[in-house]
């Protein structure tokens, strides 16, 4: 299988996941600014919007869209429990987290990255974003993990935590948000993904 990525984005969520799963998997750098991939290909032929991560399965096809790529590398190996078994209450828990954290957190924090969105709209987007922190606390502060044991939902929201550190989002009032991403940083397969991204 091989993962394209660009360092730290959301690519890093399926990548933290690949490596969680104990998997074989190749990596392929996409750069933001051309969209072309390390090797030369033109990224829109990967993902016709332009948006990593995408998933090369062995036979060629293509999965796209974060929360069901993690999916899939969770049910290849169920023993690593990274994901609950189809058809319980707790996968839909497992889709619950992984619905709010790509329509509630990630998308309300990717238009903290461009220069033109005006200051007035990231102000809003921060009110938004407190109320959904503030739950995400609440829950954390209760548990080490969203679903209580490591899930493929904690590869992303710690992703999604990691820019708040580099978009300068202060979450010193969340402190069990805080201690949930160095808990995850903590993890050896978390330590390699980071290391093959160049991010440590
Ligand atoms: N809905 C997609 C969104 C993916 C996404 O926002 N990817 C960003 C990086 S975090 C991207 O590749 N943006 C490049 C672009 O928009 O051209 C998912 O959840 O996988």
């Amino acid at each position: 299988m091989k993962l394209y990525y660009v360092p730290g984005a959301c690519s890093l969520s399926p990548h933290i996941a690949l490596a969680e799963a104990g998997l074989d998997y190749t990596l392929e750098r996409m750069d933001f600014a051309t969209h072309t991939t390390e090797s030369g290909r033109n990224f829109y032929d990967v993902n016709p919007i332009g948006c990593v991560p995408a998933l090369e399965l062995p036979d060629g096809e293509i999965l796209t869209e974060g929360p069901a790529i993690v999916q899939y590398i969770a049910d290849l190996v169920p023993e690593k429990h990274l994901a609950p078994p189809n058809g319980t209450l707790s996968r839909y828990r497992l889709q619950e987290w992984l619905n709010f954290l790509t329509s509630e957190i990630h998308q309300c924090l990717s238009p903290f990255f461009s220069d033109e969105v005006p200051d007035k709209s990231k102000t809003l987007l921060l009110e938004r974003l407190a109320l959904r922190f503030a739950r995400l606390n609440q829950v954390l502060g209760q548990h080490d993990y969203l679903l209580r044991e490591f899930s493929v939902a904690d590869g992303y929201l710690f992703t999604l935590l990691g820019w708040c550190d580099y978009l300068k989002i202060d979450l010193s009032m969340y402190p069990a948000l805080t201690a949930f991403h160095g808990r995850v940083a903590a993890r050896p397969a978390v330590q390699k993904a980071l290391r093959e991204e160049g991010l440590i």
